[in-house]
């Protein structure tokens, strides 16, 4: 029988699962440190070239395993465990080290870049409205507040998980003023708004973005209302399977998140859904600013051809 998985890949999972660790470019890299770990601790360990490659492989399934939407979760394990290499343990390991760290880096280069693009389209006094928690849309306002503009926030309190209230605390730090709002205030606050600015979990060929659930809807809105809609989503998010037709797995989470089990007893028999993610088409995008600049939905497959060319491997399924 395999032995144990590392403490640093089951914790990582279980963390991942239960939401500790979430949001596409953070649940990225715990996976790609993960990795990391268990190579270490496998090298450590006797263990021949063949069992390394064996374990680490488990370890990717493990990972992949936890949250199916975000995009950035397999691309993190096809980077590091597809720079796997070598003849003995200790090249191997060394491998995956490099390239774990080659992709941590790569992450905060790629926010870091993306931020600067994003916060060009923003001007002095804009006010954005989010959703979520995006750490790649709130590298945009931080890169925009460095340039010395002031920007004002509405933000919407994402139900059913509330990730606007990290979005709201971070977006203080930052400076910026912020009015937070329950989700179906959105469209009354549009007319205050300057532009929509959310993140993405994937990014299809056809430019459709997949971000938490309400995405979609409050896109929709923007456009009527004549508010242009901005997605800060780095080439991690974009979903190599998705130029072969398939489509993207929406998660769907637990009951419990939406009601407790008093509450939906006293109710009587009912079905309660909790889609964590939607899928907005590309109609109702205006840019998707990534780190090697700003895109049309509609062009963005151009950029994933040039990435991923026409097939993604799956190194934790070998
Ligand atoms: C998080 C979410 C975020 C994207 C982008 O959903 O929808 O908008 O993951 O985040 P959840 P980032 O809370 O269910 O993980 O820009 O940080 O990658």
């Amino acid at each position: 029988s395999d032995p144990p998985l590392s403490d640093a890949v089951e914790s990582t999972a279980e963390d991942i699962a239960s939401m500790e660790i979430r949001g596409a470019a953070t649940i990225a890299r715990a996976a790609a440190d993960a990795i990391a770990g268990q190579a270490r601790e496998t090298a450590d360990g006797t263990t021949t070239p063949d069992e390394f490659d064996r374990t680490m492989r488990r370890a990717g399934r493990r990972l992949y395993d936890t949250r199916p939407t975000a995009v950035s979760l397999p691309n993190a394990l096809r980077y590091t465990l597809g720079r796997m290499e070598g003849d003995d343990v200790d090249t191997l390991r060394d491998s995956v080290l490099a390239a774990a760290t080659a992709f941590t880096d790569r992450l905060d280069r790629a926010q870091n870049d993306l931020g600067r693009v994003g916060a060009n389209r923003l001007r002095d006094g804009d006010t954005v409205m989010t959703h979520c928690h995006s750490t790649d849309a709130l590298s945009c306002v931080e890169h925009a507040v460095d340039q010395g503009k002031d920007v004002s926030a509405i933000v919407k309190e994402t139900r059913p998980r509330n990730q606007g209230h990290i979005t709201a605390t971070q977006l203080r730090e930052l400076g910026v003023d912020v009015t937070l709002v329950v989700d179906s205030a959105a469209r009354r606050y549009l007319d205050d708004a300057d532009h929509v600015l959310v993140g993405a979990d994937s990014i299809a060929a056809d430019g459709g973005v997949v971000n938490k659930i309400g995405t979609s809807g409050l896109a929709v809105n923007a456009r009527e209302r004549g508010v242009p809609i901005m997605v800060a989503a780095q080439t991690i998010k974009l979903h190599p399977d998705t130029l072969t037709g398939h489509t993207v797995e929406i998660e769907m989470r637990d009951e419990t998140e939406v009601i407790d089990e008093d509450d939906r007893a006293d109710i009587g028999d009912i079905t309660v859904e909790n889609p964590a993610f939607d899928v907005t088409p590309p109609r109702y995008v205006d840019a998707i600013v990534t780190e090697s600049g700003q895109f049309p939905p509609e062009s963005i497959v151009t950029l994933m051809r040039e990435l991923f060319g026409e097939s993604a491997d799956r190194p934790w399924e070998e």
